[in-house]
């Protein structure tokens, strides 16, 4: 395994050609790339003191402090005016010496700096490579690093905050709990297997079931905030759809604020589905704008209906919008297109209602903003019967990892509780059942490093984190 376990040089580096030259320091630029006042370059590894001192006029020795430098090239060449901060491992991100360079921003001096890094011996650095390490050296568990990715990629103030609670530690301690059950299970099995030939051994084996049951129903509540947690992190998906010219793109943008959709008084102007995030206090909300729904024999347009059907058998919620007697025969077929529930809404209830009645849920108009908030709330009030409250207290289980290991462990002391209910079988054969569980949970804190887990997990990360 490469990495592992060596920080104990950390702190007494001098300058020195093979430390400089050791891959082991790795350097990235750790801000967005574009336009902009400032940027971050990063290093991490045994050889940051000797980077620090190649490459920074004064060289800051000490931990935690600002320093204001000059970066220099090898050949002298000034680069830039820098601030530097030092940090001595253990008590760094990555539990490695780490130098952090803020220098100006934009496309030329951050690439330039991370250059002359690279000259001055360090590597750059894999994606994830920073918090792959921090979780090597024990700074992190895997489901902590995980949380690093989600609160970069929040779309919500939601998802953000289960992000930051997963990073606490939150999630990592529930697992850990379970999985200390599941050892504990795993120890009352050792006397049984230590002592066979009694008819009920030491630990009578109705309390050994017992046991299990409990921790294995504990398990399933953790796996049933799975659901939860995928639509926190992505957003519940709202799907506007209708007859075309019915107004879903005016009021697209009358809920998002700003004009997004094209809005247009030709029908059938919207030929792909559209996406936003609202984020709305409750519920993050994936809200998308299709196509209108009608037979057309413009294949352009039959596409965006096509991607439109695909949409809605996806739904969280539908937002059927009707206008006119003629366009109240779409909600029917919307409602054959998706098992999701359905809001019917009244659009443009700015105009004169003319002799058109229809009974809908909401009535709403884009240009005066009317019934806007009433809709918005009886969307929440939907998702919240329909998935709950978004609760980011108790530990949520946020991705397809999560809850793949999970399942696993639940089905491995199903299986445990069959073998064992089975009294002819042998507890050393009950127990590998029991093993099994563990291990998925190990798995998935980190306990265990598993090389495939680790590039899984650090393959969507950017490069500097
Ligand atoms: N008076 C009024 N007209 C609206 C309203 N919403 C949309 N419209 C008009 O209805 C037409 C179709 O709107 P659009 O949003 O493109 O409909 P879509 O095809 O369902 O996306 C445009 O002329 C809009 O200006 C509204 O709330 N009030
Ligand atoms: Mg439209």
């Amino acid at each position: 395994m490469p990495d592992r376990g060596t920080p104990a040089t950390l702190g007494s580096t001098t300058l020195n050609a093979s430390v400089l030259g050791d891959d082991r320091t790795i350097a990235a630029i750790a801000t967005a790339s574009g336009r902009g006042a400032l940027a971050i370059v990063r290093a991490s590894g045994p050889g940051v003191q000797a980077l620090a001192a190649a490459l920074l006029t004064p060289v800051p020795v000490r931990a935690r402090r600002a320093t204001h430098a000059v970066l220099r090239d090898a050949d002298g060449t000034v680069i830039d005016d820098v601030v530097a901060t030092l940090f001595f491992g253990p008590h760094s991100f990555t539990g490695e010496d780490v130098l952090e360079i803020g220098t100006h921003g934009g496309a030329v001096v951050p690439a330039a700096v991370l250059s002359a890094a690279i000259r001055a011996g360090a590597r750059e650095a894999e994606p994830g490579e920073f918090t792959r390490r921090a979780v090597l050296n024990g700074k992190l568990d895997l489901l902590q690093a995980e949380a690093i990715g989600d609160v970069i990629d929040a779309r919500s103030s939601a998802a953000l905050r289960l992000a930051r609670r997963q990073l606490d530690g939150g999630l990592s301690e529930r697992v850990v709990q379970l999985r200390a059950q599941v050892l504990a299970l795993e120890a009352l099995l050792a006397y049984d297997i230590d002592f066979p030939e009694e008819d009920d051994g030491p630990v009578p084996r109705a309390r050994i079931m017992e046991k299990a049951e409990q921790t294995l129903g504990a398990l399933e509540m953790l796996l049933s905030t799975g659901a939860h947690g995928a639509l926190v992190h992505a957003g519940a998906l709202v799907v506007l759809a209708g007859a075309p010219n019915v107004g879903k793109s005016s009021l697209f943008n009358a809920l998002l604020g700003e004009a997004r959709a094209i809005v247009t008084e030709i029908p059938g102007t919207t030929r792909d589905a559209i996406e936003a995030v609202l984020d709305l206090p409750g519920w993050p909300l994936r809200l998308v704008d299709t196509a209108g729904m009608r037979d057309t024999n413009d294949p352009v347009e039959q596409m965006g209906i096509d991607v439109a059907a695909r949409y809605l058998g996806r739904a969280s919620i539908v937002l059927a919008c009707v206008d006119s007697a003629a366009s109240a025969s779409a909600v029917a077929v919307l409602r054959a297109h998706t098992n999701a529930s359905v809001i019917t809404v009244r659009t443009k209830g700015d105009l004169v209602p003319n002799q058109y009645e229809f009974d809908a849920d909401v009535v709403v108009s884009a240009q005066s903003g009317l019934g806007l908030t009433a809709l918005l709330e009886m969307i929440e009030a939907r998702l919240a019967t329909e998935h709950g409250l978004v609760t980011t207290d108790a530990p949520v289980l946020t991705r397809a990892r999560h809850r793949v290991a999970v399942d696993e462990a639940c089905r491995e002391l199903e299986a445990f509780l069959r073998t064992w209910r089975d009294e002819g079988m042998p507890a050393s054969v009950a127990a590998t059942h029991v093993r099994s569980a563990a291990d998925a949970l190990s798995e998935l804190i980190g306990a265990v490093y598993v090389d495939d887990v680790l590039d899984v997990v650090f393959r969507s990360f950017c490069v500097g984190k």
